[in-house]
Formats: C-alpha cells, structure tokens, sequence
C-alpha cells in the first residue's frame, strides 16, 4: 500500500491531473466528503488529506509515502527525512514582501528603520530581511496577513501572491519578490528504499506529465 498526503483546494484540483495521468482516479471528492482517508481506483493506493501545513510532517514520520506540498510550506517545515523529488510546477505564486499604499518602503529601508512584519512565514522572512541587512520584528500569523498593515499589527507582510486581487482589494502593494512558489512531491526517504517498486512508476508517471 502507498499513502500520497494531500491538502484540499488548489493542490488537490491541480494534482487530480497527474495522478489521471498515473492512472489513478481519487473515488470521493474531498471537498465533499467528510473522509481523511480517500480510496483509489487502485487497491494498493490511498490519499489522506490533511492540511497544507501538515504535509510534511505526514511524510516526515512516513504516516504517508508522499506528499505534495508548496515549496513556502517545505521551506517553513525545514526537509527532514523528506526527499524532495520534484517540481510539479502546480499550484504557482509568488512570495512578496507588501506594504499600504503610499508606505515608502525603499525609504525605510535605505534609512535603516527597523520593520514590524506580520506573516505565517517565519523563517522564509528571517533569512529574507537578513540577507538584506535590514533589521524586523517578525510577528506571527496563521491567516488573512493583509489585515496586519491596515490596522497597525505591522509595517509589513510577507505573504503569497498569485492574482495580486487580495493586495488590491485591501490597498497594499507588493514591493519586493522573495521567491517563486510552486509544489513539490516529497517522498519519506525509508518509504523510497523498502517501497521502490511501487513509488518508483508513480515519479517516472508525475515527472512526464509534468513536462508534457
Ligand atoms: O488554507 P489553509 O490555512 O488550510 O492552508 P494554506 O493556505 O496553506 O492552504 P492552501 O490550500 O490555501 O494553499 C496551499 C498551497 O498553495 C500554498 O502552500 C502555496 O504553495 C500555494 N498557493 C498558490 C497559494 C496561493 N497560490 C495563494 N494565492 N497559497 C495561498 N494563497 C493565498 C495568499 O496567502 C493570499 O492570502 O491567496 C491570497 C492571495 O491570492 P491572490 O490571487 O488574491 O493574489
Ligand atoms: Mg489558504
């Protein structure tokens, strides 16, 4: 039996197609059902589907074989015991820095003022801010960054973008790109050797259609 960890929403809609590619269909639809453990069309295949966040973690412990996860949320979860197999290309974004409109921030920078940021992404934002030299307080959020600026929680955020409507919507603007987000499969590294017989058709499959 193989576990491939999921999260509802964009990366299940945009991993649907690969796995048809692989042959493999999901029988229920998570965003209706209210299972965590999903059956396949193949008997010696499952989905769990956990929260973007946990992924990682799943296929840390090997609780699943696979996961597909954001390149923001590996980073933030750090890699261990996961080998990061390759670039699904799915679920893009950028990771930006952003700011109220009419906030100067090339100013505040240059003049070395220190920044409040608010964002769920801790360490992505520490490395950021120090290879720059600029000094932040980091202030953590689980959500809805955008709201920090415009009621004084921060100077700041770091956040994803990928329509910018949510930035505009609130008037803030992006000031600064971080780095390009898309997903990733990660493999539990002793799942990879005992289990290389069934996971290893499901890369050569998922490396294909992603470059088709
Ligand atoms: O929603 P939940 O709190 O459970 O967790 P999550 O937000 O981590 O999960 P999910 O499913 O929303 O995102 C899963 C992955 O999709 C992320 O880890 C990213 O790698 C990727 N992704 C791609 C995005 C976006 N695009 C994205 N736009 N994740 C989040 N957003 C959010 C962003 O944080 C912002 O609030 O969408 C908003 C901005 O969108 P635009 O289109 O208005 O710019
Ligand atoms: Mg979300």
């Amino acid at each position: 039996m193989i576990t491939l960890a999921l999260s509802k929403g964009r990366i299940f809609e945009e991993t649907a197609p690969l796995l048809e590619a692989a042959g493999i269909t999901c029988l229920e639809n998570p965003e209706t059902s209210r299972k965590l453990i999903l059956p396949t069309n193949r008997e010696n295949v499952r989905i769990i589907i956990v929260r973007a966040s946990d992924v990682p973690t799943y296929v840390q412990y090997g609780a699943a074989d696979l996961g597909i996860a954001g390149r923001d949320v590996l980073i933030e979860h750090g890699g261990t015991g996961l080998y990061q197999m390759l670039d699904l290309k799915i679920a893009k974004c950028r990771m930006m820095v952003a700011v109220p409109e009419g906030f100067d921030y090339e100013n505040a920078v240059r003049s070395g003022a220190r920044l409040r940021i608010a964002t769920k992404y801790i360490r992505t934002a520490r490395e950021h801010f120090a290879a720059k030299g600029v000094h932040v307080d980091l202030i953590k959020l689980y959500g809805s960054m955008e709201l920090a600026p415009l009621v004084g929680l921060s100077d700041a955020i770091v956040d994803l973008v990928s329509s910018g409507n949510t930035l505009k919507a609130n008037h803030l603007v992006a000031v600064e790109e971080i780095m390009q987000i898309s997903s990733r499969l990660v493999v539990n590294q002793a799942a990879l050797k005992l289990k290389r017989t069934l996971i290893q058709p499901l890369l050569d499959t998922f490396a294909k259609a992603v470059n088709t």
